[in-house]
């Protein structure tokens, strides 16, 4: 009988979960126009296909997810134009039912698996527990469902120039939260002096999932999830809050079809959680300096601007520091990392946090990393792969940080702001 209740109660309990038996991910390069035309298309009006990597230009690669009875019209709709394809995931169910380890670890909160959104909260509450007068906590923001974005603040020192930390605003991109918490976690308890100095020379404003609804959405019921989950007058759920953000908003690289993957939204800053966020963001501007934003997947390390090739003022700057951090990253596990302006090294994409933050905010220092892998396992990284991603990650943010401190030194914050930025 107690059996038959815990299988009933597991039943129910996934009951509602999609499954991705024999669904694969594919990745083509368009060649020519027509055919970047075709696959734009598909992904405006995707039909139960899942762009993992959108497409943007000319040799490209675009990943896309099919499931097992779409496959016969995608390959007719790929041999129609021309267009060969190469499978990278030939099962994503098994990636999903591997991700994780097989036996939970048995402490309450860690970095060999992944942690469902009440699990990161209560793990902050923890920090704030046990350091107080240093972590303060703070909320950025709210959800469409009513969630709150919950972070801390980690502070030695009043008055200190300030740096964000953002994770998870796409929701499926797992390895961001926990890069984030790792990060959080070694400013905390690093023994490193270079880390201990980098911990009293700035203050930390660290958020490690900025969309909480669509976090909780891929662990309850579909784990490929990647927007909001808000509803308007539509058949389809939720916007790419990385399109979002009120700084030159749709004018590239985002979608007007609220089924696409990257729809922009109804208006700019239409999403509760953008438009709350970005209230908090403009509220500590003051003393903002640095914005170091966590994707996947890629491995590429970004600066603004997304919407135009045109350079940002400290462009050479961004540039040589992201290389210097690559090279850092690189160190650990000879990962490989390009670097680039958004628009240079991923593709034109406007209405992302990290441009709103340069563009609007000023702020001279901003990154986004698109973390590992390169596409073996893509947002299915597994849980095994999270101390050395975060390892290596934060070599190569600590080469940024203390390129901005080294910016700032010598003089009170409010000249800082006037020197460090552009
Ligand atoms: O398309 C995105 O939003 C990011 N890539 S992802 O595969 N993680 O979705 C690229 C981030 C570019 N950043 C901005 N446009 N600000
Ligand atoms: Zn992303």
């Amino acid at each position: 009988m107690l059996r038959f209740l815990c299988l009933l109660i597991l039943t129910t309990a996934f009951a509602n979960r999609a499954t991705f038996d024999n669904y694969q991910v594919h990745r083509v390069v368009p060649e020519n126009q027509e055919q970047l035309n075709i696959l734009k298309d598909l992904e405006d009006d995707p039909n139960g296909l899942s762009f993992w990597v959108g497409p943007s230009r000319i040799q490209k690669a675009v990943d896309i997810m099919i499931p097992p009875h779409m496959l016969p019209r995608f390959n007719d709709i790929l041999a129609s134009i021309n267009l060969k394809s190469e499978v990278y995931i030939g099962n994503v169910q098994h990636l999903i039912d591997t991700e994780r380890p097989k036996v939970r670890p048995t402490v309450d909160f860690g970095w060999t698996d992944y942690y469902t959104l009440d699990e990161i909260y209560a793990w902050l509450d923890f920090l704030n527990e046990t350091y107080p007068g240093v972590v303060t906590p703070i909320v950025g923001g709210e959800s469409y469902e009513g969630r709150q974005i919950h972070g801390v603040k980690v502070s030695h020192r009043a008055g200190n120039p300030s740096v964000v930390l953002e994770g998870g605003i796409h929701a499926r991109e797992w390895i961001s939260p926990a890069t984030v918490t790792y990060i959080l976690n070694k400013l905390l308890t690093s023994q490193d002096p270079v880390m201990q100095d980098l911990v009293q020379s700035f203050d930390y404003y660290v958020f490690p999932v900025v969309n909480p609804d669509g976090y909780v959405y891929t662990h309850t019921t579909d784990r490929t999830w990647r927007k909001t989950r808000s509803l308007s007058n539509n058949l389809c759920y939720g916007a790419d809050p990385n399109r979002n953000w009120d700084f030159h908003w749709k004018e590239a690289g985002a979608s007007s079809s609220p089924c696409s993957d990257s729809y922009a939204g109804e208006s700019p800053f239409s999403e509760i959680e953008t438009r709350s966020l970005g209230r908090y963001l403009d509220d500590i501007s003051d003393n903002l300096v640095g914005y170091l934003d966590f994707h996947s997947y890629s491995q590429l390390l970004m600066f603004p601007y997304g919407h135009t090739h045109e350079h940002v003022s400290n462009y050479d700057e961004l540039l040589a520091v992201g290389l210097d951090a690559a090279a850092a990253l690189a160190l650990n596990n000879g990962t490989h990392y390009d670097v680039g302006s958004i628009y240079d090294a991923i593709y034109p994409a406007s209405g992302g946090s990290i441009d709103w933050v340069r563009g609007v905010l000023d702020t001279p220092y901003t990154y986004v990393w698109e973390l590992r892998d390169t596409g073996r396992y893509g947002f299915l990284l597994p849980a095994s792969q999270i101390i050395d991603t975060a390892e290596e990650t934060l070599n190569s943010a600590v080469v940024i940080l203390q390129h901005a401190k080294g910016r700032l030194r010598g003089s009170k914050n409010n000249e800082v702001q006037d020197i460090a930025r552009p």
